[in-house]
């Protein structure tokens, strides 16, 4: 893989869950040698130190939604800073929760736009993300960020969605807690979804060729939202929605790797971790080894394969 240079973006986003604890997540990641390990595989790091969210009203505390000012400031700054740090190198959003991808997404998909490319979204995720603050049964906008940047409605008060990113360019792998009005609206749609079961009885790595196959086709950029909660709580306990019947430390790391050798990914968040529920850093440590897999890091240098 060629050396990229890599932006480490701290977003200490805490407001789109109930949970305190993800704020202490970039600190995790740099805790646990993130930049070390990505200058080791020949990158260039940069990082950006910790963010925090453009000037916002107040949250009283009062209507359905969790914290929804501080999370349209976050959204604010995080848009910016997507489209800045993709103008020279590749953005690793380190979380936080999963509302800063509302932010990063969306100047992603800005960014895309401005060089005529299209973007593609691979959400590896237990849930699907794509509430609206209309359709969430918690109030919590981490539930919200696929119904944010595909341009649904009820979004009132956050930034103005400029370029929606196409259902049919969204692939979510790793599926197994979907709430009911999630699942309809989801069924109605292009985004392409696998769950759980379609890995257990196929494997990982065929939707995952198939998708970064269309990427490649249409000459498309690729983010990737990893949500610790993808992974199997037993190897990966700090998050605060754990869903047992997650991936595998061997099914991610196969994730990762085709990433890398698809040659596509132009941005990345890291979110969920809750280092306050930690066990001696180890989920820190795994999403860094992901990371690593993610940008370069091999057992071995052997061709591609290609998958039937
Ligand atoms: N779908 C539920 C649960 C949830 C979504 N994302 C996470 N949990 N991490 C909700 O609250 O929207
Ligand atoms: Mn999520
Ligand atoms: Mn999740």
């Amino acid at each position: 893989m060629t050396n990229r240079t890599c932006i480490l973006v701290g977003a200490p986003v805490d407001s789109g869950q109930r949970r305190p604890g993800c704020l202490m997540g970039p600190d995790a990641y740099r805790t646990a040698g993130l930049a070390r390990v990505l200058a080791d595989l020949g990158h260039k790091v940069d990082d950006l130190g910790n963010l925090t969210p453009a000037s916002h009203n107040p949250d009283t505390g009062e209507g359905r939604l969790h914290r929804p000012n501080e999370t349209i400031g976050w959204t604010h700054r995080l848009i910016r800073t997507a489209e800045q740090a993709l103008g020279r190198g590749l953005p690793i959003f380190l979380g936080g929760d999963h509302s800063l991808s509302l932010g990063s997404v969306a100047g992603a998909a800005n960014h895309a736009a401005s060089r005529g490319r299209p973007l593609f979204v691979l959400w590896l995720d237990a849930h699907s993300d794509f509430h609206t603050p209309e359709t969430t049964a918690s109030g919590n906008l981490h539930g919200t960020p696929l119904g944010y940047v595909t341009g649904r409605g009820g979004f009132g008060g956050f930034p103005a969605i400029t370029n929606p990113v196409p259902q049919r360019n969204i692939c979510i792998v790793g599926l197994r807690s979907v709430d009911r009005p999630e699942r309809a609206a989801l069924q109605d749609t292009e985004i392409r979804y696998h769950d759980m079961r379609e890995i257990d009885e196929f494997g990982i790595a065929r939707p995952m060729a198939a998708f970064l196959e269309q990427v490649t086709a249409q000459n498309g950029m690729l983010h990737v939202s990893l949500d610790v909660d993808f992974l199997d709580p037993a190897i990966a306990p700090a998050v605060g929605t754990t869903v047992p019947g997650g991936a595998t430390i061997r099914e991610a790391h196969l994730v990762m790797e085709m990433i890398c050798d698809s040659g596509l990914l132009s941005s990345l968040d890291l979110v969920e971790l809750n280092p306050f529920l930690d066990e001696r850093g180890r989920t820190a440590q795994l999403m860094v080894e992901l990371t690593a897999s993610a940008l370069g890091r091999r057992v071995f240098d052997r061709p591609t394969r290609a998958y039937a």
